[in-house]
């Protein structure tokens, strides 16, 4: 039965490109999980954009004496194009410098003045006397209090995942000067977190406990057990979204604060271009809402933005929220400052058509419960051993053999064997297992279930051995054939929410029609797919050897930056 669902993804900062730490913690196992819902037949819009206020981008524009806007502006194309570049299937991806966005975010923030969701306080806050300018979030760093952390920001810290109040911040000093902060007054608003309290612990700790990962419980918990405060939703900014209530020149909603609503305004975008109904997507109570995240933003996820849908009163909130972990990169972490990265766009100049590559290997060495590690010779080896030596090499056997013995035409199957029986078995198991993993947003096992498929049709191959019985057992051939095309069939089917380009290209070699049969829910329904006499096309391989100098080159090039 069809349901709809309202999958985020984390909106990017706007301040540089995407890495492999961004694809494997959210955009990756998003898009696995959309995918396969479409294809389940689900009503699914997949919703992001460009998170282009906050105090990052502002650095970044002072640091290279531009505007916000040009910051922005460079990136979000950037941004946008690699990911659609590398199979990222979005309904919409926006930005929140847009109008609609601007609208929107304010729109929600007067419900809430409205609701009487804020207290405002007016308070010392910090200040550097030589910029003149207040120091919220990224412009103070300091000791975290809950941690020790020592370059925890003022509203954050990226160590322990925390979010704070600045003046939580032990030692607090500019960012801009390094100087020790003064405390100026100022008047800020402050949603009324506290008063979530009982609704979130009875949400989490009760009603997911169980449902929702234990990284992303733990973490609430801990966050819950520490007790809410109130948290200040505007800044002392020019680059943001105005507070929209008058006397309230020189301040702009707090970038978490609009940000999540950035997934509102997506989505309402979307809808215009679409001519669809947007609050069937965030107000609709079967609606399932899902937001895909790295850790560092479960508290934005889990406890700040959906008390503000709660403080909202129209909005329905989330009926899971499956963080993943950090991603490291040749054993260091990924540091954009010290560009210890690997690029999207600069991967897809270096390795064009190899996207199903990192896709597989983000995806089969994901950071689903714990931090990971990344490595080109990993790399290299999971593309030469797994996608070329046993997926290609499988496909490729079985389409050489159909057109030698049979000039590409599908052979009629005889009576099944035992053998054969207990590999039909044993696949439509590893159909089943797959649903249920990509249903649980498992999908490091879901992605090695694929791939045992593959290997089960190479072992049936090497078992039955049809070169050495095509002339004594012609009619046995045929059937062994037969089953070798349905498992290849499978594969092109299964495939697709992992490795969509190539899931495609097996599709075109097996010369997919347009029979409404031949998707997932068909293969549940039919024995086979493929049929007597379908005719199918040429061999093509689908992957390449990766050589050692192809890699050493990435691993030189990493090197030569630090
Ligand atoms: N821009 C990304 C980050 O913290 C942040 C996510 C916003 S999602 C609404 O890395
Ligand atoms: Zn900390």
């Amino acid at each position: 039965m069809s349901k709809t669902y309202t999958i985020t993804a984390a909106l990017p900062y706007t301040n540089g490109p995407i890495h492999i730490g961004h694809l494997s913690g959210v955009y990756v196992p998003a898009d696995i999980y959309a995918r396969y819902l479409r294809i389940m037949g689900n009503d699914v819009i997949y919703i992001c954009g460009s998170d282009e206020h906050g105090v990052p981008i502002t650095i970044k524009a002072k640091k290279e004496k531009k505007t916000p806007q040009e910051i922005v502006d460079r990136y979000h194309m950037n941004i946008k194009k690699s990911f659609s570049d590398f199979g990222i299937s979005f309904d919409n991806y926006s930005r929140t410098s847009s109008k609609i966005h601007h609208e929107t975010a304010s729109t929600f923030f007067l419900k809430l003045l409205q609701n009487n969701s804020f207290k405002e306080l007016t308070s010392e806050q910090f200040y550097d006397e030589i910029e003149e300018q207040f120091l919220p979030d990224r412009f103070l760093i300091g000791t975290c209090p809950k941690c020790g952390f020592e370059e925890s920001y003022g509203d954050q810290c990226e160590k322990c995942g925390t979010s704070h109040n600045s003046s939580d911040l032990i030692n607090p000093k500019s960012s801009i000067t390094g100087n020790k902060p003064s405390l100026k007054s100022t008047k800020h608003w402050y949603l009324k977190l506290d008063e979530f309290q009982a609704f979130l612990e009875k949400w989490i700790l009760e009603d997911n406990k169980g449902l929702w990962k234990s990284n992303v419980y733990g973490q609430c918990k801990s966050w819950l057990e520490d007790g809410l405060k109130p948290r200040a939703v505007t800044r002392d900014l020019n680059w943001g979204v105005p507070v929209p209530v008058k006397d309230s020149d020189g301040k702009v909603l707090y970038v978490w604060f609009d940000a999540p609503i950035g997934y509102i305004s997506s989505t309402k975008e979307w809808a215009n271009n679409n001519n669809q109904n947007w609050e069937k997507y965030w107000k609709d109570d079967k609606t399932e809402l899902i937001h895909f995240i790295g850790k560092d933003n479960i508290v934005f996820h889990c406890i700040i933005f959906p008390s503000m849908l709660k403080a909202h009163g129209d909005f329905i909130i989330p009926k899971n929220v499956p963080a993943n972990e950090f991603l490291n990169l040749e054993g260091s972490k990924i540091s954009t400052s010290k560009n210890w990265a690997v690029w999207l766009p600069e991967f897809l100049k270096d390795f064009p058509g190899k996207q199903d590559v990192l896709r597989y290997v983000l995806t089969i060495n994901a950071p689903e419960n714990k931090d990971n590690d990344f490595t080109w010779k990993d790399f290299q080896n999971r593309n030469n051993g797994e996608l070329v030596a046993i997926l290609g090499n499988f496909i490729n056997r079985v389409v050489v053999l159909t057109k030698k013995y049979y000039e590409s035409l599908v052979p009629s199957k005889n009576e099944l064997n035992d053998a054969d029986k207990v590999v039909l078995t044993r696949v439509n198991q590893s159909i089943d297992k797959i649903e249920n993993l990509l249903g649980n947003f498992k999908f490091r096992d879901g992605c090695s279930e694929f791939m045992n498929i593959a290997r089960i049709g190479n072992k049936y191959l090497a078992d039955e051995e049809p070169w050495k019985i095509i002339k004594e057992d012609p009619e046995r051939v045929k059937t062994v054939i037969f089953i070798s095309l349905h498992i290849a069939s499978v594969l092109a089917i299964v495939s697709e929410p992992f490795i969509p380009f190539t899931s495609k290209k097996i599709k075109n070699i097996l010369n997919f029609i347009n029979d409404s049969n031949w998707n997932w829910i068909g293969l549940k329904e039919n024995d086979f797919l493929i049929t007597e006499n379908h005719q199918i096309n040429e061999p093509e391989l689908l992957f390449n050897r990766i050589e050692d100098s192809e890699i050493q080159l990435q691993i030189d090039k990493l090197k030569k930056n630090n």
